[in-house]
């Protein structure tokens, strides 16, 4: 039988992450009880770094299009739940709204765009970047973009999560593609249909770094001091 709405609750504040990631849908499946017990849990965790915990849980209620629920987010959480932070004067809200949607693929190619206002006007109109200017990324900028990518995956996407399997493998890159399936056997995967855009794909599968030009570009994010500091 099904477990009733305050024992959902309880799970949802005391369980594993795993747990949680289970009965928010539950929570969500009950209306307007749901909704409440999620609000809550979201406001109660504000003063915390957001975790994909977070992530999940305004996703679900965004999802709702419930005006109740819409207006609640817009009240206290107009911006998403990760501090939108730049020294460059960025503006990262079209990529949490891409994420926080799970549009993937849309968010993957926003992300390079933001890349190159990063660097400046001459990548912006090249659309690329240089290795040497990923190395004067501000390290607030970076954390934004990489959080955002964490807490809209269920912790799966992301430069940070790119890296820690990128030093398992003791920064081999060979060993590295197939593992993010960006490689198989002798065949790079093929942009863009080739790709995973969605929450299947092997962790550390997006955001992509296009190797056309080398590495120089992946290897100077993933050697950021933003995910040491
Ligand atoms: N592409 O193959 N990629 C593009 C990847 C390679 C190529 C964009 C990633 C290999 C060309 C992104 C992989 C290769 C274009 C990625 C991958 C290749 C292109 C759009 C697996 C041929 C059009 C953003 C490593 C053998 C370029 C961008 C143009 C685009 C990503 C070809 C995000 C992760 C070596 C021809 N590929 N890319 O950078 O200027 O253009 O039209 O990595």
């Amino acid at each position: 039988q099904p477990p009733d709405i305050a024992e959902l609750e309880s799970q949802l504040n005391t369980g594993s992450e795993k747990i949680q990631l289970q009965v928010m849908p539950d929570i969500l499946a009950q209306g307007e009880a749901g909704y409440a017990i999620l609000q809550n849990f979201l406001l109660s965790r504000q003063q915390e770094p957001s975790t994909f915990i977070d992530g999940r849980c305004y996703e679900l209620l965004l999802g709702t299009e419930v005006p109740a629920v819409q207006s609640f987010l817009q009240e206290h959480f107009e911006s998403g739940v990760v501090p939108l932070r730049s020294e460059q004067n960025i503006d990262y809200l079209p990529l949490q709204r891409l994420l926080a949607k799970q549009s993937f693929q849309a968010a993957d190619d926003l992300t390079l765009s933001k890349l190159c206002e990063l660097s400046g006007p001459a990548a912006i109109k090249r659309k690329w970047i240089y290795f040497t200017e990923v190395e004067q990324y501000p390290i607030p900028d970076l954390q934004t973009i990489n959080q955002l990518w964490l807490v809209h995956s269920e912790g799966k996407f992301g430069y940070s999560v790119q890296r820690q399997l990128w030093l398992s493998v003791g920064r081999n890159w060979d060993v590295l593609w197939p593992k993010i399936n960006w490689r198989s056997g002798r065949n790079w995967t093929r942009w863009p249909d080739e790709f995973t855009w969605d929450l299947s794909a092997p962790r550390g599968h997006l955001p992509l770094s296009n190797q056309l030009r080398g590495v120089q570009v992946l290897n100077a994010l993933l050697s950021h001091p933003a995910w040491t500091s």
